[in-house]
């Protein structure tokens, strides 16, 4: 599925993130950067443990905000590890949901890249409902092309289930785009 957002095209599709052929792909992170399982694993796994490193150089992520390493063996030359909320856990979950993927593009942008490729933030380990998520992930990532997109020119949803991109798909469609 494929909309134009201002200047810029929004994939979304199904597929593994650490494959994209993109300049740079967002990292389900969580504040003190330790890559985990879920999208943190499989792209360390497939980007090399110097990822990691260069986390552990940072030390920290607020929540809702994002910090950028090389990308490692990856295709992608940036990865942009983002923190988004741990749900029935952290405070203000919407709030810290927009930002984190508004903020993630930002950073990416800042970069110089043209192209960049997201997974669905959040809603993994850390429990947010997809359907709700797929709503805020969906908005901040308008209002970034509305507002902010200086460089970037290709956004890629990247889910990794039928299921999950049928919900963002609905979605999409649901918010009239
Ligand atoms: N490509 C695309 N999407 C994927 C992939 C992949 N290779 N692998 C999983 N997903 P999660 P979170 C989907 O758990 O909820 C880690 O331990 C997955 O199905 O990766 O933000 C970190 O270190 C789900 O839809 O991220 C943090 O501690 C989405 O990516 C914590 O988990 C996000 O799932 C972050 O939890």
């Amino acid at each position: 599925m494929e909309r134009k957002l201002n200047e810029v095209l929004l994939i979304i599709k199904q597929g593994d993130i650490t494959k994209e052929k993109v300049d740079a792909i967002v990292n389900a992170a969580n504040t003190a950067l330790k890559m985990g399982g879920g999208v943190a694993g499989a792209i360390r796994k497939a980007g090399g443990e110097e990822i990691q490193v260069e986390c552990d150089n940072i030390g920290y992520c607020p929540l809702g905000d994002a910090v950028v390493t090389s990308g490692g063996k990856l295709y992608a030359r940036y990865v942009v590890h983002t923190v988004g909320p741990r749900y029935g856990i952290d405070i203000e979950p919407e709030k810290n949901l927009y930002n984190a993927v508004y903020n993630s593009l930002k950073k990416g942008d800042g970069k110089g890249v043209s192209s960049i490729a997201l997974p669905a933030i959040s809603t993994g380990i850390f429990g947010y409902p997809l359907d709700e998520a797929a709503e805020i992930i969906l908005k901040a990532i308008k209002d970034f092309c509305e507002k902010d997109a200086k460089n970037i020119r290709l956004i890629v949803l990247c889910l990794f289930s039928d299921r999950d991109l049928n919900v963002f798909k609905a979605k999409c469609k649901e918010i009239c785009w």
